[in-house]
């Protein structure tokens, strides 16, 4: 991580998906100390505070059978402008979920700047859902198909232009809970999967070393990492909502995200799906704060 001045921004949202608690994710992860571990790496942090994100509302799904619709453009809406502002002041944008839907507020706020966005998405799952193929009606399993165009034209058009990020800029790592619908839609558009079983072959290294080449190829202009806590196992990870076993090991993990920052790769990140109510005792927010950590450059020895 090159750029010294990080600005964190909180979004206590759960409206992507009907498990409450994941709404706690910001909290949990500031109380596993996330300032002071990145102060502690010399960085000048800047806690934005929180996305104001209305709770108690009723369920509004404007027509469709996407749930909450309404509440999840509000709350991305906002972020997406919040992370425009955070990019113009030549900060780091550092985003704490909340379910995965905010990252479609994240997204539309860097595509503001970046135009050859590269994306990591470190994941279980593809969340390359549209309404037609959704299993759920859950937004948080849209966020990737919406970034490219595709889906409720209320989402797609959120910051007001559409697309904010192409096919062949995206890598999944960590998918083994992949829809039908959505097999077909990665297939069309190319995009590019290490699911586990990639994992497993070729080892991390190849695969974090295989990821740089094939976006540096891409010729981006910046790279997004959304990493979704479920993408590791859940032995290290219980704390989210959509757990699937066979997962990234927690010492992968931290070597993915060294090796990002050795090559001064990332600039901007969310962690997200993080939920104490499912977690044990904060168990899946230091994780999330000890991944930060070595994307950040803490070192070892
Ligand atoms: N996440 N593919 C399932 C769905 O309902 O669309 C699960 C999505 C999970 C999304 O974990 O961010
Ligand atoms: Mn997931
Ligand atoms: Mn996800
Ligand atoms: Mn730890």
């Amino acid at each position: 991580m090159r750029k010294s001045e990080v600005s964190i921004i909180g979004v206590p949202s759960d409206y992507g998906q009907l498990r409450r608690g994941v709404d706690m994710g910001p909290s949990a992860i500031r109380y596993a100390d996330v300032v002071e571990r990145l102060e502690n790496l010399g960085y000048e942090i800047k806690d934005e505070g929180d996305i104001l994100v209305k709770k108690g509302t009723v369920p509004s799904q404007l027509g469709t059978n996407l749930k909450n619709l309404k509440e999840v453009i509000e709350v991305c809406t906002k972020l997406s402008v919040k992370v425009q502002e955070v990019i113009d002041n030549g900060r780091f944008p550092l985003v704490l979920g909340g379910d995965h839907s905010i990252a479609i507020g994240t997204l539309a706020g860097l595509a503001t700047k970046y135009k050859n966005l590269g994306v990591i998405w470190y994941d279980a799952h593809a969340d390359i859902n549209t309404p037609e193929t959704s299993p759920s009606g859950n937004i948080h399993g849209m966020p990737l198909a919406v970034s490219l165009g595709l889906g409720d034209n209320r989402l797609v058009e959120i910051g007001g232009f559409a697309p904010k990020i192409k096919p062949e800029n995206i890598v999944i790592i960590g998918a083994r809970s992949v829809d039908p619908g959505e097999r077909e839609l990665i297939k069309k558009l190319g995009i590019k999967v290490y699911s586990m079983h990639e994992i497993d072959r070729l080892g991390m290294t190849k695969v974090i070393e295989d990821t740089i080449s094939y976006l540096k190829e891409r010729q981006v202009d910046g790279v997004h990492l959304s990493l979704d806590l479920d993408g590791i196992d859940p032995l290290y990870t219980p704390g989210v909502g959509t757990a699937v076993p066979g997962g990234i090991t927690y010492r992968e993990s931290h070597l993915a995200m060294e090796m990002l920052e050795e090559e001064g790769f990332i600039t901007s990140a969310e962690f997200v799906e993080v939920n104490p109510i499912l977690d044990e005792r904060n168990k899946t927010a230091d994780v999330a704060v000890a991944l930060m950590g070595s994307l950040f450059g803490e070192k070892l020895v």
